[in-house]
């Protein structure tokens, strides 16, 4: 392998979530939005990007620019509306979507839970009780039917620690909770429930691997010599990138985040209970001890003078070949890159981005990183959740009143380094050195 090839079988692809995309989902989170309880009140999901009924198109959207795997999620929803009542035509829809996805030669990999819950999952079965994970297994029992034979790359959650902070620690998203208690329960749960999954997927499927989507930050103490911002740059690491990671593979779930929550939780099944370490990356943040509470200021900073990204995040490619390195030495498990992307509303970053990235990547795995596959966030621009629709992560950009797809000018390159496996230096890279002479 040449330092700019990646190895053989690496799989490229892109990464999409059911609400963000599909349009026309009842859930928890549209719930929020008619309750106003969104950042900007006016937000409205909607028919979102419309894929459920484009889905065909969005499908050869992903074989156009080189993928070999597709992101997608299954919305609990759509599938099981009320309690107990499964809507057959949707589970249907959704299996004939993944056969014909892996009949055109795209891996499916599928989320099981991606940020959203049926209307009716708070108010009746919430994360901190334990039926929530009775409920958890009756919706994967029915993934598993869709799965079946696809041998499929399955994430059971997609950034519980996001759910976690945002659902149960900050109140910012369904069900918006701020209870330290209750949020050390819903995450020993959630840990719970990716065993169930997890058996009901094995018994059902056939061949498929099992593994969790975990959001990962670089961190940074903001005052390099200040003995606490050191300390809660430590805390941040194990607890935010590692705690859900190590519950599920040594089978205990520790977390000790001093005057916020703490927990030790024996969790029944969960050692060794992921097949692969999914990571989401995306940025660096840096943190400040405050005197007050919550004792802890959460920053980004353009360090390296790169200018921030247009959500406002640092771009910092060299923390993703740091992380990729700390999960194989920790953990010594496959990973896949199940996010990383950018916000570029002009679309003319994206491609050094994607270059920066890879190389990094590619540093991680010539030092050994066993890493299987990169999928992009995301094939198309859709609903950013509390930013709603100012945000452009897509390879496609969408005019969002046609639902038009046009391709941005990293398509042409994600599908040039996907088919060939080899990292060759965007266009724009070498007009971007060129200005810096
Ligand atoms: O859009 C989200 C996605 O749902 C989860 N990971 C981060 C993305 C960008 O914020």
């Amino acid at each position: 392998m040449g330092t700019h090839e990646f190895p053989r079988g690496f799989t490229f692809g892109v990464a999409t979530a059911a609400y963000q995309v599909e349009g026309h989902i009842e859930n928890d989170w549209s719930e929020w939005e008619r309750q106003g309880r969104c950042k900007d009140p006016s937000h409205r999901c909607g028919r979102a990007v419309d894929h459920w009924n484009l889905f065909d198109h969005d499908l050869q959207l992903a074989r156009d620019v080189g993928s070999g795997a597709f992101r997608v999620s299954l919305e609990w929803a759509r599938i099981e509306p009320v309690r107990g009542q499964v809507d057959e035509a949707a589970v249907d829809q959704y299996r004939q979507r993944l056969v014909r996805m892996k009949e055109a030669g795209v891996r499916p990999v599928v989320t099981l839970h991606h940020f959203t819950h049926p209307q009716w999952f708070h108010r009746e079965t919430p994360w901190h009780e334990p039926s929530s994970v009775v409920e958890f297994r009756r919706h994967a029992r029915i993934c598993a039917r869709i799965l079946r034979g696809l041998d499929a790359l399955v994430i059971t959650f997609n950034e519980p620690m996001v759910l976690l902070l945002g659902g149960y620690l900050q109140g910012m998203i369904p069900p918006g909770l701020a209870d330290g208690n209750k949020a050390m329960l819903a995450l020993g749960n959630l840990a719970r429930s990716h065993v169930a999954a997890r058996e009901e997927l094995l018994r059902e499927c056939g061949r498929c691997e099992i593994g969790i989507s975990q959001n990962m930050l670089a961190f940074r103490p903001d005052r390099w010599w200040h003995p606490l911002d050191r300390a809660l740059t430590r805390l941040a690491l194990d607890n935010y990138n590692h705690a859900f990671l190590r519950a599920l593979t040594d089978g205990e779930l520790r977390v000790q985040m001093p005057g916020l929550a703490s927990t030790r939780q024996r969790i029944e099944g969960a050692r060794d209970s992921m097949d692969f370490m999914g990571i989401n990356y995306y940025t660096r943040a840096h943190l400040r001890f405050i005197p007050k509470p919550p004792f802890l200021q959460f920053q980004y900073r353009d360090l390296l003078g790169r200018g921030l990204t247009d959500i406002g995040w640092e771009d910092y490619p060299e923390g993703f070949a740091q992380l990729v390195l700390d999960v194989h030495h920790t953990y010594g498990k496959p990973i896949w890159v199940t996010e990383n992307g950018i916000d570029d509303r002009q679309g003319d970053r994206r491609p050094g981005f994607l270059y920066d990235h890879w190389r990094h990547l590619l540093g991680a795995i010539h030092q050994g990183a066993d890493v299987r596959g990169y999928l992009y966030w995301s094939l198309m621009d859709n609903f950013e959740w509390l930013e709603g629709w100012g945000p452009r992560f897509g390879l496609y950009s969408v005019d969002f009143e046609t639902l038009e797809r046009r391709p941005t000018p990293a398509c042409h390159y994600f599908r040039q380094v996907a088919r060939s496996g080899v990292l060759v230096e965007p266009p724009s890279l070498r007009v971007r050195e060129d200005a810096g002479r």
